[in-house]
């Protein structure tokens, strides 16, 4: 039989089978199948309580650790915890190097209103949804966009992922997290990953937010590759004086003109300066 691994935990796994049942499954004897390990997402044959085979993934991701996602919904937040706009940008620049569709929910907007993560992802051509799971607001547009889709929820800690999956399906009652107000930081409330199914086919993974420690391991994308990464950039590549522009301190740099001419925001630049660093310095060290 085949099915879907729906959650995972110290290698037992939650296989959701074609009819919908859930089999508690575990993994054949010393877990290796040719060295990967099964993931929440994957699609997986299974006899009785074993799985014996993986069937090939379309993606996958480490952190956190899924595969055949269909999209990535980045939760961010303006107010407790804030949201750093380059966790934001690093996850998106990995998804689209990796053709996965980005999703930016901003959580929290009845305690923030129009804030300034809104006006930073504006016009960067991401699908930015701006939701309260307080008042419901954005709920049903963030539902329509999840639709029939297997979508994660990342994020950092404490920016409403569970308490938003919670409005999207009220029969779930997912633990939510206190934030602590003298830190702004989430506590980890939720501690797997796991996949919930909402109407339609709809499939959602609630994931724990990031720690420093995940940020710090991310995989890091070439630093060549990094422009056309930020779609809002687009205009702009190939119109700068040196085909070869790094976009950093060249002459007649198109990029750096949109950017001060306010058509591009200063966030996302420094954002991409960081990664373009980072990737660069890396690369010494190999
Ligand atoms: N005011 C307000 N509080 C929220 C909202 N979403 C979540 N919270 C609160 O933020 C805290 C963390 O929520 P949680 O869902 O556990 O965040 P997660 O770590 O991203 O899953 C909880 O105290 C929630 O009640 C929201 O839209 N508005
Ligand atoms: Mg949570
Ligand atoms: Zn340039």
């Amino acid at each position: 039989m085949t099915g879907r691994i729906i959650r995972a935990l110290s290698g037992f796994y939650d296989v959701e089978t074609e009819s919908g049942e859930t089999v508690f499954c575990r993994a054949r004897g010393k877990f290796r199948f040719g060295g990967e390990t099964p993931l929440v997402g994957d699609f997986a044959e299974f006899e009785g309580q074993t799985v014996t085979r993986i069937l090939p993934r379309k993606n996958a991701f480490i952190r956190p650790a899924v595969a055949n996602v269909d999209q990535l919904v980045v939760f961010a937040s303006d107010v407790i915890p804030v949201t750093d706009p380059f966790l934001i940008d690093r996850i998106c620049v990995i998804a689209a190097s990796r053709d996965i569709p980005v999703v930016l929910v901003i959580n929290k907007c009845d305690l923030s209103g129009e804030g300034t993560l809104a006006q930073i992802y504006r016009d960067t051509g991401i699908v930015t949804i701006q939701t309260s799971a307080e008042t419901g607001e954005g709920i049903n547009a963030l539902r329509a966009q999840l639709s029939g889709k297997f979508s994660v929820f990342t994020g950092n800690s404490g920016v409403g992922k569970s308490s938003v999956l919670n409005r999207l399906n009220a029969e779930l009652h997912l633990p939510i997290g206190e934030v602590s107000e003298k830190l702004g930081r989430g506590r980890h409330t939720t501690r797997h990953i796991e996949i919930y199914r909402l109407p339609d086919g709809t499939r959602v993974a609630d994931t724990p937010g990031f720690s420093s420690f995940d940020t710090e391991r991310m995989e890091l994308v070439p630093a060549e590759e990094l422009a056309e990464l930020f779609p809002e950039f687009a205009p702009y590549i190939g119109k700068c004086r040196f085909p070869d522009c790094a976009h950093l301190k060249e002459p007649g740099c198109a990029v750096r003109t949109a950017l001060e001419e306010k058509t591009l925001q200063q966030s996302r630049y420094d954002s991409y300066v960081k990664l373009y660093e980072t990737a660069k310095s890396a690369k010494q060290w190999e």
